[in-house]
């Protein structure tokens, strides 16, 4: 593990893939290793610019990746793509999809493209991508792009692993603008209006004037500068309002650094993540053995009047998982 690390350290990109495969793995002896190697990374001292990215399925996310993704390696920027799809069916075709759909950044020297593991557990998928996303920070990349598709919980579990959170949307009428979760909009730091081209420019512009509008009426929140969140245009395909918008992500980037703003936030996902583990692996012993069984009989004990719920609950949580 000390040699993969010093490869990762290195910059070496397969030693960086065969590292994402081991924390994906599930086995128990792979799972030692993986943390043994995370130790051995971590206080590298590197930090990349994290971006989550969102949107639903044909908004043109894999296209504005690698628009967008091309564009920083041609200001010399090392960019890494992951993807989090937690719809397991959907992975399989999402690979050979988005490796067409990224022709130009896949063969970039500075790019490095990881598709989603097939994994239907959201809980799994945010472990193995937290870890690959440390694992492509200490290989030094400056930017790690880590996109979702816009369905369930997918976006909260993104945004709370990212430093900036996009939303990307496409033109739509008045109505529809409403179909955008309120939830998700309060999530996002920058609504881009991709397809901003050909006959669908007039109404992308109109689209954006509405959610520049939305965007007011949300609480104002701590970690924004004034005029964030905001929402701009872009044409993906035509390759315009790129740079536009890598500007603000860095204006915004640049103002949360100086604020202390990045380094919290950084801290609050790690304390969140740390909660949201403890008590993913707890209930997961709930339902393996010898818990699981133990739980049964005192279930049938419950039912028969022999216990009562309480007094159950308190021998199972003492006798079995050794809590109070
Ligand atoms: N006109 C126009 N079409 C675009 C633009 N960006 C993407 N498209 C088209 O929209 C369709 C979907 O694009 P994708 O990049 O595959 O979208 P996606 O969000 O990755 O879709 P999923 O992977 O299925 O979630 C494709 O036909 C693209 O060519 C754009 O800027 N302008
Ligand atoms: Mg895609």
């Amino acid at each position: 593990m000390q040699d993969m690390a010093e490869q990762i350290l290195a910059g070496n990109r397969r030693a960086l893939a065969r590292a994402i495969t081991l924390v994906e793995s599930g086995r128990g002896d792979h799972r030692e290793q993986a943390l043994a190697l995370l130790e051995s990374l971590r206080g590298h001292g590197r930090q990349a610019l994290r971006i989550g990215l969102s949107g639903t399925p044909g908004v043109g996310k894999s296209t504005f990746i690698e628009a967008f993704g091309c564009m920083l390696t041609g200001l010399g920027l090392k960019v890494a793509v992951l993807a989090v799809d937690p719809s397991s069916a959907r992975s399989g075709g999402s690979i050979l999809g988005d490796k067409t759909r990224m022709e130009r950044l896949v063969r970039e020297r500075n790019a490095f493209i990881r598709p989603s593991p097939s994994q239907s557990q959201l809980g799994g998928v945010a472990r193995r991508t937290r870890e690959a996303i440390d694992l492509c920070e200490a290989a030094n990349f400056d930017v790690i792009l880590i996109e979702t598709v816009g369905v369930g919980q997918s976006e909260t579990m993104v945004a709370e692993m990212a430093d900036l959170f996009l939303l990307l949307l496409a033109p739509a009428g008045g109505d529809e603008l409403q179909g955008v979760k309120r939830g998700i909009m309060e999530m996002a730091d920058i609504l881009l209006i991709n397809k901003a081209d050909g006959d669908l420019k007039p109404q992308a512009i109109r689209t954006c004037a509405d959610y520049a509008g939305a965007l007011r009426l949300l609480r104002k929140r701590p970690q924004d500068p004034e005029g964030f969140p905001k929402a701009l245009t872009v044409s993906a395909i035509e390759e315009n309002g790129l740079e536009k918008a890598w500007e603000e992500m860095q204006a915004l980037n640049t103002w949360r650094h100086e604020s202390g703003n990045f380094d919290a936030r950084r801290a609050a996902q790690a304390r969140f993540w740390f909660e949201a583990e403890v008590r993913e692996r707890l209930l997961a012993r709930l339902t393996r053995e010898p818990v699981k069984g133990a739980m049964k009989a005192l279930a049938g004990q419950v039912e028969d009047g022999a216990l009562t719920p309480s007094a159950a609950a308190e021998e199972l949580l003492r006798e079995h998982l050794m809590m109070e």
